[in-house]
């Protein structure tokens, strides 16, 4: 007698059933070649929660998002039935659904992502929610989520977002009252169904003890994201069977073994296996050859990235931009152009609405002429960056406002564990086109929390370009050359006492203002007749003090130097600098922020790399937090007087 026609009568229940079984096999395999050291680093099995992720995409439809967790594979293999490419995936061979890259953490699948950080596919989620709504489709995005992660911040974020923007997202608690040793009664305080509801998400609960009722609860839930397009947070309680991951279960056996007699597929097997014999062996046998085909595979590889020798620059006479306006103002009209040309830019941050238009007003107006495009959010930095990719990863290349460059800490993870990691850890070149801008720096008396250069905290995050606005280089053609060919994250710094200086276009007199003919051109001050003596590499705010002191280094000290200043300064590309120190040997870097392992260790430690000769080389930066009051700031920010002693020091030839 087969399955189909016994248990349960319905046949499409039967498959799912099916679905959850070979998930079971599957996962069961996994530890035993995780035991026979075939297997490396974690496995999280669902084994006992198999028919959460069954239910969650019985009525997928495409176009649908799904957001996972370290406790994907059943998520995973529910959407996609491709248990050859997981198989292959944990066991690091070519072919796996991430290229090798992910392991069991991290897959990737046509409208699905996991990852292993604990709450932080929420904003992510959003932002995907995002996208259906202002595409007007009637498509969800799908969150994973563990009881445990209830403790993390980003999921209230989250809930409120969802419901104040109407979003259709599709929360899954798998509630199994423990998160990895510690039952979830330690840690989560008043009753679960209280916390949606808080924020007006409707709340459904259900279990996995009654198949048919977490079918149908799934069921009424996405019925009610389409009828209303609200979030639903669903609740299914449930059991873990095995440990948190591979061998680490603290609980008692007597708790384990009551789990295992209450779990339906276990319940099931003995019914069906009288019903039909073979069918337990069938699925093994079905698992013997997915791992059979996966194992046709060699290990995947990958070869170490060799960095590449940069090419000489070529520099063109900085162009005549024709402007005088206010920097703010250039970024403005900029934005305003990118938002008429493109219909898949939307602006999202704090206070950008209309008639505020952001702290420094550089969203100005832009509410006005795209309603829907541009979002002002509650204070939640995570969950702005966080949306900021959900979008970008759904079409979209969102600009995303950080009130202050400071705040960008919340968005961190965001950056280093979210959308840069998209761009590889699943095996493709996945584009993940999100500009974030942040007003940074000092000089205008907010103080140590409002005041910072935080930018060398993200300079080394891999497939993060980080650019830098300053007076010489237009922003508005800065932002059509990021939105010309988007496809990396993207992190703005825009000093935010350069926002009411105009574009300075003014020659020195003696200098030749050059600039790189690249997509992100880098700012030669070079000496007409002398010889430079000195070579000072700067970036932002603090060429404006450069320049200023470049005119006193020469006319009271008889010194001449170039300067090099990339608007991007992360990647650098170090060829300029080490171009001019062969002829200089002395390098000054100046930076606004925390000297150490900043932008200045950066710059030395890549030419010292390239072989370059220096005699002499300072940093000047900073020490410590930035005082509001202004005689103390001044003394502790970088000063035209601190950049000429330090020029004066680098000179010398003692
Ligand atoms: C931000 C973060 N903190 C901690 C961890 C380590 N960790 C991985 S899984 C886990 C337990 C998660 O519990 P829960 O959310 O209940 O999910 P479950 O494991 O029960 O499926 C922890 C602490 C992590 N991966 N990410």
């Amino acid at each position: 007698m087969s399955l189909m026609s016994t248990l349960p009568a319905d046949g499409l229940l039967a498959d799912r059933l099916h679905t959850a079984y070979l998930i079971r096999a599957f996962e069961e395999r996994l530890l035993l070649l995780y035991g026979q050291g075939k297997i490396r680093g974690t496995v999280h099995t669902c084994i006992g929660q198999e028919m959460i992720g069954v239910a969650a995409v019985a009525q997928h439809r495409t176009g649908d998002w799904y957001c996972s967790n370290h406790r994907g594979h059943g998520h995973y293999l529910a959407l996609t039935g491709d248990y050859v490419g997981l198989f292959r995936e944990i066991m690091g061979l070519q072919g796996g659904v991430s290229g090798g890259h992910g392991g069991s953490q991290h897959l990737y699948a046509d409208g699905f992502i996991s990852n292993g950080i604990q709450g932080g596919m929420m904003p992510i989620a959003l932002g995907q929610a995002l996208a259906h709504k202002l595409r007007g489709t009637d498509n969800l995005a799908c969150l994973f989520m563990g009881d445990g992660t209830l403790g993390e911040g980003n999921v209230y974020e989250g809930l409120n977002i969802a419901s104040k923007w109407n979003l259709p997202l599709l929360v899954v608690l798998e509630n199994n009252g423990i998160a990895q040793s510690t039952p979830s009664s330690q840690t989560i305080a008043g009753e679960i169904a209280d916390r949606p509801r808080a924020f007006g998400v409707h709340y459904l609960a259900c279990d996995t003890w009654d198949i048919d009722g977490l079918m149908s609860t799934f069921a009424q839930a996405r019925e009610i994201i389409r009828r209303e397009r609200r979030p639903v947070f669903v609740e299914v309680r449930t059991g873990r069977l095995k440990s948190h991951s591979k061998g680490d279960d603290t609980r008692a056996a007597a708790e384990v073994d009551a789990l295992w007699a209450r779990d339906p597929l276990h319940q099931m097997r003995s019914t069906l296996t009288a019903q039909d014999p073979e069918y337990f062996d069938r699925i093994e046998r079905e698992i013997d050859h997915f791992l059979a085909l996966a194992l046709q595979q060699p290990a995947m590889t990958i070869a170490k990235a060799r960095p590449l020798a940069e090419p000489a620059t070529q520099w063109l006479a900085l162009p005549r931009y024709g402007s005088y306006e206010r920097i703010a103002s250039l970024i403005n009209q900029g934005f305003k152009a990118l938002m008429a040309e493109r219909d898949d830019i939307a602006f999202i941050g704090e206070d950008v609405m209309s008639p505020y238009g952001g702290a420094f007003k550089i969203a100005k107006d832009l509410s006005d002429l795209h309603p829907e495009r541009v979002l002002s959010t509650p204070i939640s930095e995570a969950s702005i960056v966080g949306i900021g990719t959900g979008l970008a990863l759904s079409g979209f290349q969102p600009l995303v406002e950080i009130m202050f460059g400071d705040f960008l800490t919340l968005g961190f993870d965001q950056l280093l564990n979210h959308a840069t990691k998209f761009r590889s850890m699943y095996g493709r070149d996945l584009p993940v086109p999100v500009v974030v801008r942040a007003p940074m720096g000092g000089y205008r008396g907010y103080g140590p929390t409002h005041s910072q250069s935080i930018e060398k905290h993200f300079m080394g995050i891999p497939d993060l370009d980080v650019i830098a606005l300053n007076q010489r280089v237009c922003p508005r053609s800065l932002y059509q050359a990021i939105y010309a060919d988007l496809r990396q994250p993207t992190l703005v710094v825009e000093n935010k006492v350069l926002y009411t200086e105009p574009l300075k276009q003014a020659p020195i007199p003696g200098y030749e203002l050059q600039l790189t003919d690249e997509r992100y051109p880098c700012l030669r001050i070079r000496p007409e007749a002398d010889r430079p003596q000195l070579t000072i590499a700067c970036y932002g705010y603090m060429l404006s003090l450069v320049e200023a002191a470049l005119d006193i280094a020469f006319d009271e000290h008889e010194i001449v130097c170039e300067v090099i200043c990339p608007t991007q300064i992360a990647p650098l590309r170090i060829e300029p600098m080490v171009a001019s120190l062969r002829t200089t040997q002395r390098l000054l870097t100046v930076e606004e922020g925390v000297l150490t392992h900043g932008f200045g260790s950066e710059v030395i430690a890549r030419c010292v790399e390239a072989g370059t000769p220096l005699l002499r080389c300072k940093k000047l930066g900073i020490a410590g937090i930035i005082p509001s009051s202004a005689d103390a700031e001044l003394q502790v920010l970088p000063s035209v007087q601190d950049i000429v002693n330090a020029i004066i020091e680098v000179a010398s030839s003692d």
